[in-house]
């Protein structure tokens, strides 16, 4: 593999490269920070891309181009100020593509927002802000001029996700099934249910938006102040339900545990978070939503968790092939978690669908 600063030395990048760290935690792209000499040049994210994962990465980078030009547009519209800090700025390569491919691998590098912090846990008022924000971002893109590809096909259909555990099961590659038949059977039992959105979306009722499709809590940048910068990670940005960010929103910030908690105990779902992003996300979404896509926020809130349940549990019958893993059990140990989670999100479906329609009144 290329030397990460022969690889670097292929963008059009400003300033001489003094140091580059590895960054962030994410668990499926490789990030570095790119530290520059003195203050007159920004510092840069560069970022291996999984192309096992995103195997159409022309496609992957004419999306985020087209999204995150629409949304500065937005910005420059409404007289917005600091608007570097607001949306990411890819940088072109020595091809004048924003990525560069060397020897297989694929690279890409954007502008390090400066003074900015990402957060595995938030409080009520970070969540409100986050839900105002991500709900401004799907308005942002309602009105986007360029047809978006799916940059994971059927990423969050939950009807092809069970179909892919049955067949890890099918297959059962590593001899795990044995062991995980309690979590097999408590998916089954829920199934129909959650492949709701699937049907409401062939009867012509839940329409598809250009939606984020990754809102775990630590993809936002908050400034000093706690105030919402931007959204990052915008590889999955392609067109789904409005659900997606709803719901994966809550899944990260609306569990008091871990998403790979071994203690189960601390695993439960807040409340008041849950509260504070609801009231934050219909305040700018609600513009636009339909009253289906209101009515089914409790069950997006359940389904992210499930989906995630199903997608851990997956990867853990094929033996850890998608997922970065830190220890042997750890896709194991992230169903369990997950499955936790929505167990306890289940015990407040009532408690939620009332306090939305409080917030409607
Ligand atoms: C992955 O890349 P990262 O860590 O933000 C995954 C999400 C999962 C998440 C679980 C492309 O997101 O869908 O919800 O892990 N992204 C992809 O933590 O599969
Ligand atoms: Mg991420």
């Amino acid at each position: 593999m290329e030397k990460l600063i022969d690889i670097v030395a292929h963008f059009c990048h400003e300033g001489r490269v003094a140091e580059i760290a590895p960054l962030g935690a994410g668990l499926i792209n490789d990030s570095y920070k790119v530290t520059t000499e003195g203050q007159a040049a920004p510092d840069y994210v560069l970022q291996r891309i999984n192309h096992a994962i995103f195997t159409d990465v022309d496609m992957l980078q004419g999306n985020i181009e087209a999204v995150t030009r629409h949304i500065r547009r937005k910005l420059v519209e409404r007289g917005e100020s600091d608007i570097e800090r607001k949306v990411l700025h890819f940088i072109a390569s020595t091809t004048g593509k924003t990525y560069y491919e060397a020897g297989g691998n694929y690279w890409r590098m954007m502008v390090f927002i400066p003074r900015a912090k990402t957060y595995a846990t938030v409080n009520p008022q970070y969540s409100q802000c986050a839900g105002e924000a991500f709900g401004d971002f799907q308005a942002m893109l309602a009105d986007i001029p360029d047809t978006l590809g799916e940059t994971i096909p059927n990423f969050h259909n939950m009807e092809f996700r069970l179909q892919q555990l049955r067949e890890a099961v099918a297959a059962d590659a590593c001899g795990r099934v044995a062991e995980v038949g309690y979590y097999l059977d408590e998916i089954e039992r829920r199934a129909d249910a959650m492949c709701l959105a699937e049907r409401l979306h062939r009867e012509g009722v839940l329409p598809k938006r250009v939606c984020h499709c990754d809102t775990k809590v630590d993809n936002m940048m908050f400034d000093e102040q706690g105030r919402v910068l931007c959204v990052i990670d915008l590889d999955t940005v392609m067109p789904s339900f409005v659900f997606s960010d709803y719901g994966d929103f809550l899944r990260t910030a609306g569990n008091t545990g871990l998403e790979d908690d071994p203690d189960l105990d601390r695993v439960n779902f807040d409340m008041e978070i849950f509260r504070a992003f609801t009231r934050g996300y219909l305040s700018s979404a609600r513009s636009f939503l339909l009253p289906v896509e209101i009515e089914g926020l409790p069950y997006a809130a359940a389904l992210f968790p499930y989906m995630q349940c199903v997608r851990f549990l997956a990867d853990y019958i094929n033996g850890d092939t998608y997922y970065k893993i830190k220890y042997a059990s750890h896709n194991l140990v992230r169903t369990r978690a997950q499955f936790k989670l929505l167990q306890s999100v289940e015990g407040h479906s009532d408690e939620m669908k009332q306090f939305i329609e409080e917030c409607l009144k």
